[in-house]
């Protein structure tokens, strides 16, 4: 296994991108009261949005801003070596055009239908000699087969089905897998054992993979790596390797009204205090509705590579 995350080991720094539907709504679901409810990628439950009315928002999204050489390059200029984007959270909206449902970013959407964000980042990522990797919410809030263990089954062919067309069209180097909890539910159907299968169906598909802890339950036998959120643990735990993520100011996907962010000498503090215990730092950006990344973040970004190149190492 130490041939196949060497890469991981060596490259430290990576770029999170959360960008989905709810980037749509940019932060604020404007209520049919009138009343104004705020969130980022959880908004669709934390602010309890009707299904319908979601998908009708989803409808107009439209990111024709999005531009997969700037991406690559504010990573690039960080001195990232790795993108890790949402390609599907757990409102279960597919950022690429999959075959298994209608609920992507090409079938309901406002986009240009000839267009494929997945396929722009991979085609960038490469030329730039970045790797590129895929977030993938197991927890699926619109998938009617999800939350009932007697329907799963049915949910999990899909799931199967949608994994394997991310791995057969884009090759990933990573999935970043979440969701495998769902702590609303008591019958939450994911188990340890749907991990260690999901796992070795992967490594039959690509062997080269590499696997977050998440695809089980975060015990130390459960994918390659540890994944910590916004903190930085005091070293590896039972000798695992580690990714820290972190968002730049409060959320992960776009909020118009959070301008809480971060200054660069903590990023860099945060990214020195992660390496030096052996951790990789994948610090987050979170696109707007139109799939731009916001300024502040980029200026971070670029500020934090600018320190590490003066400082020889980026
Ligand atoms: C969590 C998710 O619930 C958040 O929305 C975010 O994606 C974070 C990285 O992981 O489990």
């Amino acid at each position: 296994t130490s041939g196949r995350t060497s890469w991981f080991r060596q490259d430290r720094f990576g770029m999170f991108i959360h960008f989905g539907a709810y980037s749509n709504l940019e932060g604020e679901y404007t209520r049919p009261d009138g009343t104004v409810c705020r969130n980022a990628e959880w908004i669709q439950r934390e602010c309890q949005i009707p299904k319908d009315a979601y998908e009708k928002q989803a409808a107009t999204f439209d990111p024709a801003d999005f531009d997969a050489k700037a991406v690559v390059g504010a990573a690039k200029d960080a001195g990232m070596k790795y993108i890790v984007i949402t390609s599907k959270h757990h409102d279960g909206y597919a950022m690429w055009p999959t075959k298994v449902n209608s609920w992507n970013l090409r079938d309901h959407s406002a986009f240009d239908k000839r267009r494929d964000i997945l396929a722009e980042l991979k085609k960038e990522a490469d030329d730039a000699g970045i790797k590129l990797g895929f977030y993938y919410s197991i927890w699926d809030w619109h998938d009617p087969d999800f939350p009932d263990p007697a329907t799963f089954p049915r949910y999990e062919k899909r799931m199967y089905a949608q994994l394997k067309e991310l791995v057969d069209a884009y090759d990933p180097a990573l999935l970043w897998f979440d969701g495998e909890w769902d702590t609303e539910n008591p019958h939450n159907p994911w188990t340890a054992r749907d991990g260690e299968r999901l796992e070795s169906y992967l490594r039959d598909l690509d062997p080269e993979l590499i696997v977050n802890n998440r695809v089980g339950k975060r015990r130390v036998v459960d994918g390659d790596y540890g994944t910590p959120e916004q903190e930085i643990p005091d070293g590896p735990v039972d000798g695992q390797l580690w990714e820290s993520c972190m968002t730049l100011n409060g959320h992960w996907g776009y909020a118009r009204y959070d301008q809480n962010w971060k200054s660069s000498t903590t990023l860099v503090r945060n990214l020195l205090a992660t390496t030096s215990r052996s951790g990789n730092y994948l610090l987050n950006v979170g696109p707007d509705a139109r799939g731009r990344i916001p300024e502040p973040s980029v200026d971070r970004l670029a500020e934090m590579g600018s320190w590490l190149r003066a400082d020889g190492q980026g």
